[in-house]
């Protein structure tokens, strides 16, 4: 039996979305078992098998870099970075972790691509399992990485996707500029952000 997420996700309409997974080589069996849940996530959510580009790289510390390669190619709307780190005896782990955590956040704002954080910091092989196979009352996080990368693609799609006669909308259409406020009438001349 599978243990429940800890996320609930709305239904998401992921059709139109395209999504890009990088993943390393290192620990592969583990992160391979993510990368089939993160695709079973964005299959919940209706994305084409085809939409999904996946690359690999060696290792959690070359994600950073591939993301900001494949957000800057415009081809996808939001990128899952896989990997597992798992403990050793030296420091490398918490250089390596904190590197990345940060790099691929950096990336994310850096470029207003989503990159959902798609990475397990382990401290053995037992805690990686629990959360990268739905075995044995285990969790797949891949899953509910894939359905975040596809709300977070879709926001973005709200936000910088609408065209106001025929010209892409200038402003981010968040908060009181969304479709839903102007929809329900509300003053989207609302001060905000921008
Ligand atoms: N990469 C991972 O994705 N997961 C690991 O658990 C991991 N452990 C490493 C431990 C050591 C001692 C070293 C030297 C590298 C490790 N790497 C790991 C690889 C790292 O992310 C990167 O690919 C290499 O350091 C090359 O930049």
């Amino acid at each position: 039996m599978a243990a429940e997420s800890e996320v609930s996700f709305s239904e998401l309409d992921g059709s139109g979305v395209r999504i890009g997974v990088l993943r390393t080589r290192w620990n592969d069996e583990h992160v391979s078992n993510l990368v089939d849940g993160i695709k079973a996530g964005c299959a919940e959510c209706k994305v084409e098998p085809d939409n999904i580009f996946v690359k690999e790289v060696p290792g959690a510390y070359e994600l950073p870099y591939a993301a900001r390669l494949l957000a800057m190619s415009g081809t996808v709307d939001a990128i899952v970075c896989c990997g597992v780190l798992i403990k050793g005896e030296t420091l490398h782990f918490e250089y390596i972790s904190d590197a990345v955590s940060a790099g691929i956040m950096d990336v994310s704002l850096g470029t207003m691509t989503p990159v959902v954080y798609g990475v397990l910091n382990c401290l053995d092989e037992e805690q990686v399992m629990k959360r990268s196979s739905n075995l044995n009352g285990g969790h797949n996080h891949g899953e509910d990485w894939g359905k975040t990368a596809v709300e977070m693609a879709l926001m973005r799609k709200e936000a910088f996707g609408k065209k106001v006669d025929g010209k892409p909308k200038e402003l981010a259409a968040m908060g009181f500029n969304s479709v839903a406020s102007e929809k329900e009438g509300a003053d989207t001349k609302a001060p905000g952000f921008f």
